[in-house]
């Protein structure tokens, strides 16, 4: 018998374009998420099980070996730290880029000539108190969990940092895209103690991601 491996992944788009990957390495997950409540989905190959989680969970359960491997955002990855995981393939999935956006009508490049004290909300307080101090430009950071959009246009902050991707959802607000902080895809991880004790099937899964991702 194989021993039994654990993948968690986020509902939604993660889930979703992980989906031809697991199957390019002969796994088929048996149930829908969006249609079932179940948070632990079976395969049809007996020693592969799929665990939702949050997206912003996948980094913790990998860690801390409630799930051997998992699929995160480099996002959340750079947010969260990837201390004790092992990170073999970048899958070039979920792509989407992290920016930094304000009002149509905010001079950004004005406030940043000026050396203004910018007011900045985001979910991704390190990314953006990394970018800005490379800019040495200072900033106050106000943490959110969503709806980022929301905050310049209530006058809560300046600009704000968050993911782009078709570009929509700031054009419906009336926000421009004003700086491309890095690219964003979906990583594997990989639980590093997991990778010693069930080496073989977390190898062969790790190979044919590789080469469906290729
Ligand atoms: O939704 P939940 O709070 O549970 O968690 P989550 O938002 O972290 O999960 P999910 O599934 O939405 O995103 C999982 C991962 O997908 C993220 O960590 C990113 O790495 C990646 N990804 C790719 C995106 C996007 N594209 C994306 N467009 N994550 C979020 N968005 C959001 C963005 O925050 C913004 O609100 O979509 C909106 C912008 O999209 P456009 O197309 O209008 O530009
Ligand atoms: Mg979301």
């Amino acid at each position: 018998m194989t021993t039994p491996i654990t993948l968690a992944l986020s509902k939604g788009r993660i889930f979703e374009e992980t989906l031809p990957l697991l199957r390019a390495a002969g796994i088929e997950v048996l149930e829908d998420p969006e249609t079932s409540r179940k948070l632990i989905l079976a395969t049809n190959q007996p020693h592969v099980r799929v665990v939702l989680v949050r997206a912003s969970d996948v980094p913790t359960y990998v860690q801390h070996g409630g799930a051997d491997a998992g699929v995160a955002g480099r996002d959340v990855l750079i947010e969260h730290g990837v201390e004790g995981l092992y990170l073999p393939l970048d899958l070039g999935i979920a792509r989407c880029r992290m920016s930094v956006a304000v009002r149509e009508d905010f001079d950004y490049a004005a406030a940043v000539r000026q050396g203004a004290r910018l007011r900045v909300a985001t979910k991704y307080t390190r990314i953006a108190r990394e970018h800005f101090a490379e800019k040495g430009v200072h900033v106050d950071l106000i943490k959110l969990y969503g709806s980022m959009e929301l905050a310049p246009l209530t006058g809560l902050a300046d600009a704000i940092v968050d993911l782009v991707s078709t570009g929509g959802t700031l054009r419906a607000n009336k926000l421009v895209e004003v700086e491309r902080i890095m690219d964003i895809s979906s990583r594997l991880v990989v639980n590093q103690a997991a990778l010693k004790l069930k080496r073989e099937p977390l190898r062969a899964l790790i190979d044919a991601f590789a080469k469906a991702a290729a």
